[in-house]
């Protein structure tokens, strides 16, 4: 699970550097599955991949400190759902993974008393 944030937000953090750059840039959609069975994310330790994110959240959240209003209308095509969507769309869904992921994390905890 860790490692599906890990991948998922990798790309997502790519996305807003490529649609401050790039005129509404289409970006590239990745087999999240597929990218599950790598070795890596089946073998690493999680504190591998908390080591990343937390590196990898510090970075984006200093992006996201610098950009202004105007800089959250931009967007990036997505070539699987054929929209448009702008930054201020692209934060709530990825702040929302972040939330999401985290109460299935919690939830088996309760469940298997950890
Ligand atoms: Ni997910």
């Amino acid at each position: 699970m860790v490692h599906h944030i890990t991948d998922s937000h990798l790309n997502g953090y790519m996305r807003f550097r490529l649609c401050l750059t790039e005129s509404e840039p289409t970006i590239r959609p990745f087999d999240q599955d597929g990218w599950a069975t790598l070795s890596d994310a089946k073998t690493a330790d999680p504190s591998v991949s908390l080591s990343l994110i937390e590196g990898l959240h510090a970075r984006w959240v200093m992006l996201l400190d610098s950009l202004t209003e105007e800089d959250f209308t931009r967007q990036f095509f997505h070539p699987d759902s054929q929209e448009l969507i702008d930054l201020n769309t692209a934060v709530c869904i990825y702040a929302w993974h972040g939330e999401h992921h985290i109460a299935h994390i919690v939830e088996k905890r309760k469940r298997e008393n950890w």
